[in-house]
């Protein structure tokens, strides 16, 4: 009995890994750069996507996976910036799936876009154990939750290539005490090559580094 529950959990996995193959190859073969952004619920991904389509549109064309439990807001609030969006909803699953994000590929008009973004579900753990087929994974730690997340939860900040630290607004009004430079060397000792932005989603502070690297990577 326990051999089998071994074997089918080995299964699941291989699946999932070759459908991350093949959304690799479809965007490598269509030169497309593509970043899974990762995070708690509510540290705002989805700000810092329609803030970023909208002040990029000009150089870079984003398209969106939007994963959620339930619901197509977050769908429909890129689509307000007039980017193309597909939502998959995971009835309950904490994470993408690749074979989730391949019908997505699919879906979006890989053709007229420079970069993909998938925007996981909001968890900061279990997304970082299945690839998608990304070139990169993108790290949201807003400082609302506090700046010993990335000693407690080290997995997704040793794996990211970016570390957006969001909300920045809030340390400057003091309205949460939050320390910067602890964070960030925390994160850098699990990671020496992750790049660290410090940004907010609300007034714009911090975000054209960002759109910098991400020009950069888009091959713009
Ligand atoms: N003060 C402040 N609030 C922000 C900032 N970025 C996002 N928010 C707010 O934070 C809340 C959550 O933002 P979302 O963009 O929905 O966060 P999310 O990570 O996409 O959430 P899920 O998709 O549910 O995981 C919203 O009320 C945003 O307005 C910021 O830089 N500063
Ligand atoms: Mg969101
Ligand atoms: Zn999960």
């Amino acid at each position: 009995m326990t051999n089998k529950r071994v074997q089918l959990g080995r299964k699941i996995l291989s699946a999932n890994e070759e459908y991350a193959q093949e959304n690799q190859n479809l965007l490598r073969e269509k030169g497309k750069y593509c970043l899974n952004m990762i995070s708690s619920p509510g540290s705002g991904k989805t700000a810092i996507l329609a803030r970023t389509i909208s002040d990029v549109r000009d150089r870079v064309k984003i398209g969106v996976v939007e994963g959620d439990i339930q619901t197509d807001i977050d769908a429909e609030r890129i689509r307000a910036t007039n980017a193309p969006a597909i939502q998959i909803n995971t009835d309950g699953a904490c994470h993408l799936s690749a074979t989730q994000v391949n019908a997505a590929l699919h879906q979006i008009g890989l053709n007229e876009l420079d970069l993909v973004v998938i925007e996981n579900v909001g968890n900061l753990v279990c997304p970082t154990a299945f690839e998608l087929g990304e070139d990169g994974k993108v790290v949201v730690l807003s400082v609302a939750e506090g700046d010993d997340k990335p000693a407690k939860y080290p997995a997704i900040f040793s794996k990211a290539k970016v570390l957006l630290l969001n909300k920045i607004d809030l340390v400057n009004m003091g309205a949460v005490d939050f320390d910067v430079d602890k964070a960030m060397a925390d994160a850098k000792r699990l990671n020496k090559d992750i790049e660290i932005f410090c940004i907010s989603a609300k007034t714009g502070e911090g975000m054209a580094d960002w759109y910098d690297w991400l020009i950069r990577k888009a091959g713009k």
